[in-house]
């Protein structure tokens, strides 16, 4: 390896942690943002199906439930230290002054999608109604403790 290269890898994988994914606060809010609502559209097709609002379709519940089980994966990444402002956003400081909650509850939320997911691919309406209830609780928990008002 020349030096001049080396020293280019190494300054890069300096910089790596600080900026995992993203270049700035704005682009992390945006993308945490965009996963959210992503995610929510594809969990209220399944929870209107569990509702009974939309009738029961397997292969669709399936098909959703699974983009639900992966996008729970993304937003956590994008609440890193100081991205509670770039853009406008809803996030408490208790994100980050009670980070360890924080993190208990995403995890639990992608474990409770990940049950969906499962319920889903199980093909039995009673357990994705139960799965689409846990689901719902644990964002509604999180949204409680840690979603505020708008801010700049
Ligand atoms: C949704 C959605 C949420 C949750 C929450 C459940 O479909 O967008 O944030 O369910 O409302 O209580």
């Amino acid at each position: 390896m020349k030096p001049r290269f080396a020293i280019a890898v190494l300054l890069g994988s300096l910089c790596l942690p600080a900026l995992a994914q993203f270049q700035t606060p704005e682009a992390a809010i945006k993308y945490r943002q965009g996963a959210f609502s992503v995610m929510a559209a594809h969990f209220s097709r399944v929870a209107m199906m569990a509702q009974g609002i939309q009738p029961f379709d397997a292969k669709t519940a399936a098909e959703n439930a699974e983009l639900v089980g992966n996008l729970s994966r993304l937003p956590f990444t994008a609440f890193g230290p100081g991205t509670d402002k770039g853009a406008p956003n809803r996030s408490k400081d208790e994100i980050w002054k009670e980070s360890a909650k924080f993190k208990a509850a995403s995890d639990k939320m992608v474990a409770e999608a990940a049950k969906l997911e499962a319920a889903a691919r199980g093909g039995d309406f009673e357990a994705l109604k139960t799965a689409v209830g846990t689901l719902g609780r644990s964002c509604k928990s999180c949204h409680d403790d840690f979603r505020g008002s708008k801010r700049e």
